[in-house]
């Protein structure tokens, strides 16, 4: 459709004049919200269309408006878990875990799980705000926790997850669950306040923001290193190599101009830090499709987007038992275990977002 990619440019345009954002694109990659631009929820109130109405739900105001601390963002993904009959976290990890940004040290604040010795000793490290992003991040933590503990007792070459992307997709597809319903389930939302149907657009839309740029994004950090790596990508263009791949997978650009004196890639965390990147693009398919999945174990019948596994246990079961192979065999294997399939498919993305 022409049209659709149009109304983001002509919102940004509209709010910021049309001399910081040009009507015919490309999108400005500093008025996304985002540092990388790689999630865009955070202009929902600017390109929603009226007709879809508000459906006035960020939940990082619920969270705010029910005084939630960071403790009790954790409690309630560590809930999730429970419900589906994983153990609650050991006592240590409540002892042991960075939260939030301490006062008197410098610290890595890019959000992680750690189990330190393969045995229950899990911790995670982040610089927590109550916000709906922290709010996902630490389900997405959680889903690493709960993986560790899971295979925990393999082998030690056997200890990981059947692929990286599935140590990645666990915590988000368990957040895939905080729908409307659920959220009146943990005292976030009065049931009066549970959107109907017709509002739904509204929940898909700021979905697809959040979810969607990803898909691009999560593609072009490794193009990039991997062609700095193989050489197609040399040092004398390093910046400028980037900025094209941002640009021709995502449709951003820089608000001024960048130079090889330049180091933009430098201020994304996984590339001083080498951290692989592929990784979450798989996940971004796998955990719709393992959220697809769950809801089917769980007789869902609705459309995908409105189903909570919350406190199923069939579904808790089987996770497990694919959790609980590491990598102890091919991923195919372990995909099947819990999907019935030996393919990573898309089709669960569209199938989500059909009515979008
Ligand atoms: O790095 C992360 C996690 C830690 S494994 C917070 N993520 C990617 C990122 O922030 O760039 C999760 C989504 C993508
Ligand atoms: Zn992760």
């Amino acid at each position: 459709d022409q049209h659709r990619p149009r109304l983001a440019l002509a919102a940004l345009s509209r709010r910021y004049g049309e001399a910081v954002q040009a009507p015919r694109g490309p999108l400005r990659a500093d008025l996304l919200g985002n540092m990388w631009a790689q999630q865009w929820d955070s202009i929902y109130d600017l390109v929603a269309p009226q007709d879809v109405g508000d459906i006035g739900h960020d939940l990082g105001e619920l969270l705010r408006a029910a005084n939630y601390d960071p403790a009790r963002i954790v409690e309630t993904a560590e809930g999730f878990f429970t419900s589906l009959g994983f153990a609650p976290l050991p006592q240590t990890f409540w002892k042991r875990s960075m939260l939030t940004r301490p006062r008197d040290r410098d610290v890595v604040c890019h959000a992680s799980a750690w189990d330190l010795d393969n045995r229950d000793d899990l911790r995670i490290k982040m610089c927590m705000r109550v916000s709906a992003t922290d709010f996902v991040t630490v389900h997405h933590e959680l889903g690493h926790s709960f993986y560790q503990r899971a295979y925990s007792r393999q082998p030690y070459l056997y200890l990981g997850s059947a692929n990286d992307g599935f140590h990645e997709a666990i915590g988000d597809m368990v957040a895939l669950s905080v729908t409307p319903d659920y959220l009146v389930h943990v005292g976030l939302l009065d049931a009066g306040q549970i959107p109907d149907a017709s509002r739904d657009i509204g929940l898909l839309l700021r979905q697809a923001l959040e979810k969607v740029p990803g898909m691009a994004w999560t593609v072009l950090v490794d193009k990039w290193r991997w062609g700095v790596f193989d050489g197609s990508i040399p040092p004398e263009a390093y910046n400028r190599a980037w900025h094209d791949l941002r640009l021709v997978y995502m449709g951003v650009v820089p608000p001024v101009a960048r130079g090889e004196e330049d180091f933009d890639p430098g201020a994304k965390y996984h590339i001083p830090a080498s951290t692989p990147y592929a990784r979450y693009f798989l996940a971004r398919m796998l955990q719709f499709q393992f959220y697809q999945r769950a809801c089917e174990i769980a007789g869902w019948k609705g459309p995908l987007h409105r189903c909570s596994f919350y406190g199923n246990r069939d579904v808790g079961a089987r996770l497990e038992a694919m959790l609980a192979m590491g990598r102890s065999r091919p991923w195919p294997d372990a995909l099947e275990a819990f999907t019935g399939t030996r393919e990573m498919s898309a089709r669960a993305v569209l199938d989500y977002f059909a009515p979008l």
